[in-house]
């Protein structure tokens, strides 16, 4: 096993990288993926590859237009998503995913913003950020995949990591007391906010079309299972297995309040909508408050 770690990975032909259509035919979704950056990353049984597949399913069913639609994300196994996108996308530092839209979205209002990124990239070094955009209401969708660790770089303990739970830094199950980022995104201010599973492909479809239609920042959080590291440190079993656990631990509800969805070592899931709410955008503030002051007093 060691030795076989040990190897390089082997090297992919160009032109074996578009072979997977081979003997496959077209697919409906093809045209919104950069075929040339296809296979993928992704480890098998890992559930990014099911959130992105929800959002581009999301860009389908709402007929969002192409060319208005851009993605920004930063650096990790979820961050990845941006290259595979046939949209015009950012693949950005660790971290500044949410300011790299932030300017985006103040330069070209009209495009719909949405960041793709990891629960360590938003939340741990991006945390900053993540809180500034919601409280400025800022109108763009965030889409953090949640898998409990940061899982490009060796499964270390993040902030969304739950108390008991192993990761490479935290051997001995992690002392620190997670963020719920759920009761975190409302309390900074975000005018939506939903959780879901990789399980719930249908709500989270339906929802990211919500949250992007949305005018004002909305936050979707989706718990995802991270097979090679978190889940294996933990013995959480393989994707499929880990896709059980959601099928029996997992509720809908929308009567709990942020604050009450913490999310436990093994506990239950509370998955729906816990924030729907109007307030004015940053740039609506903006306009009111500075734009038309400026141009009265001139
Ligand atoms: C400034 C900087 N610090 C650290 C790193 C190393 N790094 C790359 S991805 C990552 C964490 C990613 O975790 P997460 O956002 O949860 O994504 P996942 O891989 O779990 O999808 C870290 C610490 C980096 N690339 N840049
Ligand atoms: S390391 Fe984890 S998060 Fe990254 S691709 Fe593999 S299973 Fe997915
Ligand atoms: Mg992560």
């Amino acid at each position: 096993m060691k030795e076989r770690l040990k190897q390089a990975p082997p090297k992919i032909p160009d032109e074996a990288k578009l072979s997977w259509k081979k003997g496959h035919g077209d697919h409906p979704l093809d045209r919104y993926l950069k075929e040339g950056r296809i296979p993928h990353i992704w480890c098998p049984g890992c559930g990014i590859g099911i959130a992105f597949t929800a959002f581009i399913k999301a860009l389908e069913k709402a007929e969002f237009d192409q060319d208005k639609t851009v993605v920004v994300s930063g650096i990790g196994c979820s961050g990845r998503a941006a290259g595979y996108l046939n949209l015009d996308t950012y693949h950005t530092t660790h971290g500044r995913a949410i300011p790299f839209a932030t300017g985006l979205k103040l330069a070209k209002p009209e495009l719909k913003t949405v960041v793709f990124s990891g629960d360590g990239d938003l939340f741990a070094i991006g945390g900053n950020h993540i809180i500034h955009a919601a409280r400025r209401n800022v109108d763009m969708t965030v889409i953090c995949i949640n898998n409990f660790n940061y899982g490009m770089t060796g499964g270390q303990g993040g902030p969304t990591t739950p108390v008991e739970a192993r990761t490479t830094t935290t051997p001995y199950g992690c002392a620190e007391h997670p963020f719920n980022l759920i009761y975190l995104a409302k309390a900074a201010g975000a005018a939506y906010v939903a959780r879901w599973t990789a399980l719930h492909t249908h709500e989270l479809r339906d929802s990211i079309v919500e949250a992007m239609s949305k005018t004002g920042f909305s936050f979707v959080e989706v718990i995802t299972p991270c097979p090679t590291g978190y889940a294996r440190r933990n013995r959480l079993g393989t994707g499929l297995e880990i896709m059980r656990f959601y099928k029996e631990n997992s509720y809908i509800t929308d009567i709990l309040e942020p604050e009450d969805t913490a999310l436990l070592f093994k506990g239950k899931i509370a998955v729906g909508k816990f924030v729907d709410i109007e307030k004015p955008t940053f740039m609506e503030m903006y306009r009111e408050y500075i734009v038309q002051q400026a141009e009265n007093s001139g």
